[in-house]
């Protein structure tokens, strides 16, 4: 068994372990360090009441599930189920650490509300009925719309959280089988933008940092990313640098006080939608005091020049008018990075879901351009990720582009995919850019795609302007396909719903952030007649013979491990080369980075050392876009700008936001997480320690806010926007006054509190505007115009934490606690010994 190295670990050698009530405190004991040294172990543990690690039939290898850190952890196996979770000392990304999620989340997988059966539409009604009934419906409807209308009735909708395998397999039917164009994943909400400003800057995706540059970081930058909260094991690192010798500077740019605002530096809180003024002040400081490293730039660089003359306007003074910060702290913060020897960054939704999306990314890239901060140690940029496999969407072309970060717009390219996969290249579409899910949600809506099947996302309630959304849905003409393993709000809405196997239940492969590659094995039977993603799509191909050019099947493997093969290959020679991996090395071990291949045999740690891109014209994923329009460059005019692959300075200006404040909504409506919960819950709500948490939704309004509406903490009020109202308990905090922030978590059916769509509607979604950024085409969930009104006194203070952003102003005397069941082992003597 490929899991007995890992029992036996956890050796506390006669040192009792410490309990952590982790809901209290979610990032736990504190194991301080100093600039350079090793990041000490601490090996997190809960199981199932009542059960000790010595009752564990098995530990199964894997990674977190609910976020994009790529902790590594083993799952515990008691007759047959999961009971409970144990942080993997050996792996460079946690050290054995663990999130509340990963501690408490395991649950939902036995939920008893799974889905266990496939089910078809009869007469309005869902049915459970047969794997062969079910699937003869989707391929005939498949096979109708080919001959009708082509591939361009047909869509594919998937998400970030499957694995690479199963990814590269749905690209290759979509792309290479059917040849439609209407691919994408739910990265598009999340991390698209993280993509696209990579491309900008470096002509192709992929992380220049590594999370061992907190180790030796000086300076930290955190723009509109709530790490706390969203990632919180790589906040504990940063917490115990800040707990050790020479602790790093933090910077965080936030408009609420979220505790990476509580324990920075420096804390500007701008005016939502205001990013890239924000960061051309920055700029204009670090140009004026000359905090530039020009040799870095005339070797590495182009674009400078244009970059000089555009920030030249953005003063402390214009920009504090526009952002409504302070000059001063915007020329405290320049100071701050402008000094920095070792400069980490980190990039999220704060910036990516708000207005000029991914112009104001690109500025956080030039910084680390100018100043010549990349490629070293603690010199990084993480364009963060969000979910746990996004990074796999977009390498294996589940977001609709082509697998292997290879370039649509470049005809070699596609030619070279088109050899991988053994067919002929005009059979991959590439005469535009892939489709985006928006867009796709237009064609469904105009009746142009006429099926679409989701994976393992929940449109009904993460997608923006949800009325909207429900009635593109509902139509009678789409055929809607959702494979999901609980009945969401959007596979009630399904013609065909099929149930899937998640995490835990299958094997496959899938990558972080900083380009981890961990394997993630099958630890249990999934539920009824559940079956793995991939074990559907390939079951598709097959009832549709889908086949090459020579007449044998398009899929040629059967399996994950096959699968992995396969894309390997496809990989090779390509930026994310996984040649030089397997399952058998990826057992029993840490993660590994990639590229990894003959020359690389152990991973890569750091990209882009010595100023060394892949932006060549010929081998670079994108040419870029037009930040402004988004209309993609063309290969000539990327050829003329950058003959010779630096990295790409690409200056923007200030644009203000579609819709502002006027007098019917004065306020500007913000939406984001909480760290108990995990987008629209069914993991979440299902696991009582995180449910019990966060029940209910809140709205966060500032204290000025609630007196002008005379409004107290728990109070029941309206949050409307144009598009439609929510109702909840407002919780007073620190929050920027004339801005109110919704969590989106809380959708209408599925979980507790639910309830059918009405005008007390409660997700953040029924009042999000339907808009996006012109280049990364994500959807602005963060800035809209809203009024807020009391309805009257509430049950009691808002169901809000207290441990995070939703901080009362002042004490509620209800403080979040776990009960007995949140006990969690925290273990600072482990050692690795025992691992391979
Ligand atoms: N607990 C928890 N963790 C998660 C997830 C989860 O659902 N729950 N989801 C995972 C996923 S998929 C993602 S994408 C990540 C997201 O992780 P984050 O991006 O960290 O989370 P958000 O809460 O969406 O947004 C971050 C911050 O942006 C701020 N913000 C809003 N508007 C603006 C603005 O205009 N400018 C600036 N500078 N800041 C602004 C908000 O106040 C908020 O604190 O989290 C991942 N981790
Ligand atoms: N207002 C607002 N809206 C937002 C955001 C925001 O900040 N504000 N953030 C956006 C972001 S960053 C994201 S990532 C999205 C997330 O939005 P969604 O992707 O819609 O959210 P999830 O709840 O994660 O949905 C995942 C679905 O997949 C199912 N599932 C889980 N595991 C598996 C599996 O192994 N196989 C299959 N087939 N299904 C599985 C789950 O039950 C669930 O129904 O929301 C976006 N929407
Ligand atoms: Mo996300």
């Amino acid at each position: 068994m490929p899991t007995q190295a890992s029992a036996r670990r956890g050796n506390t050698g006669g040192v009792p372990m410490t309990s952590k009530d982790r809901i209290a405190e979610p990032w736990g004991t504190r194991t301080p360090y100093a600039a350079g040294q090793d990041w000490p172990v601490r090996v997190d543990t809960h199981l199932a009441e009542g059960l000790s690690p010595e009752d564990v039939d098995r530990w199964v290898q894997t990674a977190s599930i609910l976020h994009s850190n790529g902790d590594a952890l083993d799952i515990a196996v008691k007759d047959g189920r999961i009971a409970g979770v144990r942080g993997r000392a050996v792996d460079r990304v946690n050290h054995g650490r663990l999130g509340p999620k990963d501690l408490y989340g395991w649950q939902a997988n036995a939920s008893p509300d799974r889905l266990t059966k496939p089910l078809v539409r009869e007469n309005g009604q869902l049915v459970e009925t047969d794997w062969d009934t079910a699937m003869d419906r989707v391929v005939a409807r498949t096979q109708e719309l080919m001959a009708e209308q082509g591939p361009s009735a047909i869509g594919f909708y998937t998400t970030g959280q499957l694995f690479a395998e199963e990814y590269y397999t749905l690209g290759l039917i979509a792309h290479g089988g059917l040849g439609t164009n209407h691919v994408d994943g739910n990265t598009r909400l999340c991390t698209a933008t993280a993509a696209a400003a990579l491309k900008e800057s470096f002509a192709c995706d992929g992380q220049p940092g590594s999370y061992t540059d907190i180790d030796h970081a000086d300076v930290i930058a955190l723009y509109g990313h709530n790490m706390a909260e969203t990632q919180t094991v790589l906040w504990t690192r940063i917490l115990d640098r800040l707990a050790g010798q020479d602790p790093p500077q933090i910077v965080c740019v936030d408009p609420r006080p979220t505790p990476v605002a509580r324990h920075a530096t420096v804390h500007l809180a701008p005016r939502p939608g205001t990013n890239v003024a924000l960061m051309n002040g920055l700029l204009h400081e670090l140009i004026a005091h000359d905090r530039v490293d020009h040799d870095y730039i005339s070797a590495h660089a182009v674009g400078y020049a244009e970059l000089e003359k555009r920030v030249q306007e953005y003063t402390p003074e214009a920009v504090s008018t526009i952002c409504d910060v302070p000059a001063e702290q915007i020329r405290e913060a320049a100071r701050i990075i402008g000094g920095a020897q070792r400069l980490l960054s980190t990039v999220l939704q704060g910036f990516y879901q708000s207005n000029q999306a991914t112009a104001a990314a690109v500025q956080v890239n030039n910084i680390h351009i100018v100043r010549g901060m990349l490629g070293a140690p603690g010199r990084g940029i993480l364009q963060m990720n969000g979910q746990p496999t996004a990074q796999n969407t977009r390498e294996c072309g589940g977001d609709g582009d082509l697998p292997g970060f290879r370039n649509w717009s470049n005809e070699e390219h596609v030619k070279d995919l088109a050899r991988v996969w053994n067919i002929e290249p005009f059979q991959i579409p590439h005469y535009s850019p892939p489709t985006h899910v928006m867009q796709m949600m237009r064609y469904v809506e105009d009746g142009s795609i006429r099926l679409l099947w989701v994976s393992g996302t929940n449109p009904a309630v993460s997608l923006p302007e949800l009325a909207r959304i429900r009635s593109i849905l509902e139509q009678d003409r789409l055929f809607l396909v959702v494979q999901d393993i609980f009945l969401s709000e959007t596979a009630r809405l399904a013609d065909v719903v099929l149930p899937a196997a998640t995490w835990g239940e299958k094997t496959g492969t899938f990558t972080n952030v900083d380009r981890t590659v961990h394997l993630s094995e099958k630890a249990v039977d999934p539920p009824g007649e559940a079956k793995p993603d991939l074990d559907i799509f390939i079951d598709y191909a097959r009832r549709l013979d889908l086949r090459d050019k020579d007449g044998n099947p398009l899929v040629t493997w059967d399996d994950a491990e096959s699968a992995f093969e396969g894309w390997k290959e496809c990989t090779a020679g390509r930026p994310c080369d996984y040649t030089g991996m397997s399952y058998e090395k990826l057992r029993g071990g840490s993660g590994i980075q990639w590229p990894c291949n003959e020359e690389h045999p152990d991973g890569t740690e750091r990209i882009y050392v010595d100023g060394a891109f892949w932006s060549d014209p010929a081998y670079c994923e994108s040419y870029g876009r037009d930040l402004v329009t988004g209309a993609p460059l063309e290969p000539a005019e990327y050829k003329a700008l950058n003959p010779s692959g630096k990295a790409v300075i690409k200056a923007a200006e200030y644009l203000p936001p579609h819709e502002v404040p006027s007098e019917q909504f004065p306020l500007q409506l913000i939406t984001g997480r909480t760290l108990y919960h995990f987008h629209t819950r069914t993991k979440t709500a299902r696991a009582p320690q995180l449910q019990e948490a966060a029940p209910e939704v809140w709205v966060e309004v500032s204290p000025a806010e609630a007196a002008a509406q005379g409004v107290s903490e728990g109070d029941l009020v309206r949050v409307t926007t144009p598009r439609g109202s929510v109702q909840a308990q407002a919780r007073i905090t620190g929050i920027r006054p004339g801005v109110v922030f919704l969590p989106f978590h809380f959708g209408y059916w599925d979980t507790p509190g639910g309830h059918e769509p009405d005008a007390t509607g409660r997700a953040a979604n029924e009042l999000t505007i339907t808009d996006w950024d012109a280049a990364s085409k994500q959807p602005i969930f963060k800035t809209a115009a809203a009024r807020l009104e009391r309805l009257g006194a509430g049950p009691g203070a808002a169901p809000a934490p207290t441990t995070t952003a939703s901080a009362p102003e002042t004490d509620t005397g209800r403080p979040t606690r776990g009960d007995a069941t949140a006990a969690v082992d925290e273990n600072v003597h482990a050692t690795t010994e025992g691992e391979r």
